[in-house]
């Protein structure tokens, strides 16, 4: 009788090769992407997380109807399973509560966001070529973190110290943005036109912190002030944190009890607040998307499309492009390989107006590359991907053709903005394709409506009717799922 004992062996190191090569084509396959999303406050990253997480979630439900990532893996039924899970360190991002809401017979949109909440999408697929052959399975994660747009205006104060920024701020104040909103900065620099004794420094940072209420709201939508938690923070809460700091006079910049305590709050501010969110949330991306709500900014006016412009050229000037290897990733660091800017909201104005919005959202975004994407909406430049696009991560409203007369035109209609369910039709102004000059601005302005979302109760088991998601999430994360 042959002796079992060398061919079991063989049987077992065989069995043991075949199963690390699987794990090593699984890993070879697998990755995980950091996805930054970015925009001012308002910009629509809580929507866009929510559609983008609910439509990958779905995404085994409804493969036609989804042109998502590579329509032949969906239609293949190569996605094996999707699941939605907490990252580790923070509060779980509300995926299922804002699709509960938006769901609702009265649908309403998620509020705006206070504090940090991160969710990471797990998707196992089954990998296609000699991989496919042999791996069962791989896996892609993509972590996203949710915050409130306002923290994202404080990265200046990264490389500013207390003295600097409070001559700037002081300046601004009075000479940026139109007559009203200067004449409403230098009333308040008139009232403080002097430090105030040490024991008025939290009344005069109250006083800051309404003065950037007024500035940023409806009425002038400044959103470069900072900083920015005296705007999301309650009174309460601004006082407490030890931070609330306000410019000085530049005269009042020198040594004194004052300057010393307004400088410490300054120190204390970025290191415990601003250094930690920068570090752990936006230095390390893999991949970004950067949502410019233009149409906003062009309804509130002048001051808030230029500000908007300054703020957002500001914090971009902070993250990493490059691309790079992954083994050089220790030494160099995370960079971004691939980054979407889209102007968001873009259900609110009709088919025809998205190439002029294209076209407003390259010069409004001061990058050089943006000047190669007027030929084309991807390029490559320094090894990053580079994509410019009109995106509704979920469309309100529905296109039809009205009449006047012999005229034809083009009109939205949709769910009046807390109007109960009513519906409207609406004209909205043409999108301007470059950028209006502060003097030249339209006397009757811009307009452009937001609706209330739709019935979505149809779309609990799929991605949501959107404009663009598709094509953002090919060009996001497409390459990692073959
Ligand atoms: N029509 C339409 N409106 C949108 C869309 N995305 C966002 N909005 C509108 O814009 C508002 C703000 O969107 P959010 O996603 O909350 O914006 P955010 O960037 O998270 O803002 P913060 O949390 O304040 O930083 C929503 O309440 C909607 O009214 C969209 O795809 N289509
Ligand atoms: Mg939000």
């Amino acid at each position: 009788m042959p002796n079992p004992g060398p061919r079991r062996w063989l049987h077992v190191a065989r069995d043991a090769v075949q199963r690390s090569v699987r794990t090593a084509a699984e890993l070879a396959q697998s990755s995980h992407i950091r996805l930054g999303v970015t925009g001012l406050s308002g910009a629509g990253k809580t929507v866009f997380t929510t559609a983008f997480a609910h439509a990958l979630a779905h995404l085994r439900n409804n493969p036609a109807e989804l042109a998502l990532l590579d329509v032949a893996m969906a239609r293949d039924r190569r996605i094996v399973r999707v699941a939605l899970e907490e990252m580790r360190g923070l509060p779980r991002f509300p995926v299922e509560e804002n699709v509960r809401k938006l769901l609702a017979a009265m649908p309403a949109w998620p509020e705006a966001t206070h504090g940090l909440s991160g969710v990471r999408v797990v998707v196992r697929f089954a990998p296609r070529g000699l991989v496919g052959r042999i791996a069962e399975e791989a896996v892609l994660r993509i972590d996203i973190v949710d915050y409130p747009g306002e923290w994202l205006v404080d990265l200046p104060l990264l490389r500013q110290d207390y003295r600097l920024w409070s001559i700037a701020t002081w300046n601004d104040l009075a000479n940026e943005g139109t007559e009203e909103g200067r004449a409403l900065g230098r009333a308040w620099r008139e009232a403080a036109d002097a430090a105030p004794a040490p024991g008025g420094i939290d009344r005069r940072a109250l006083s800051y912190g309404r003065l950037l209420r007024e500035l940023k709201g409806d009425r002038f939508g400044w959103s470069w002030l900072t900083p920015g938690r005296g705007l999301t923070w309650s009174e309460q809460e601004w006082l407490a944190s030890g931070c609330a700091f306000f410019p000085l006079p530049p005269e009042a910049l020198a040594s004194g009890p004052t300057f010393h305590a307004l400088n410490q709050r300054f120190n204390r501010y970025v290191d415990t607040l601003v250094k930690p969110f920068y570090r752990d949330h936006l230095r390390n991306l893999d991949r970004q998307i950067v949502l410019v709500d233009l149409l906003g900014a062009l309804s509130r006016g002048p001051d808030s499309f230029h500000g908007m412009r300054r703020a957002l050229g500001a914090i971009l000037a902070h993250f990493r492009y490059g691309g790079g290897w992954r083994v050089l990733r220790p030494l160099l660091g995370r960079r971004i390989a691939r980054v979407m800017v889209a102007a968001t909201k873009a259900d609110l104005v009709t088919e025809g107006h998205r190439p002029a919005l294209r076209s407003l959202l390259r010069e409004t975004v001061d990058w050089s590359v943006m000047e190669k994407l007027k030929d084309y909406q991807e390029v490559v430049q320094g090894r990053t991907h580079y994509a410019v696009a009109c995106l509704a991560s979920i469309a309100s409203s529905t296109e039809e053709i009205g009449q006047h007369g012999e005229i034809e035109f083009r009109l939205l209609r949709g769910r009046a903005f807390g109007g109960g369910g009513e519906e409207e039709k609406i004209v909205p102004s043409p999108v301007p394709p470059s950028l209006p000059k502060l003097a030249a601005w339209p006397a009757r302005g811009f307009k452009y409506y937001l609706f209330d979302p739709p019935d979505l109760s149809a779309y609990a088991e799929s991605a949501f009717p959107h404009y663009g998601l598709d094509a953002a999430m090919r060009f996001l994360i497409g390459d990692k799922v073959r």
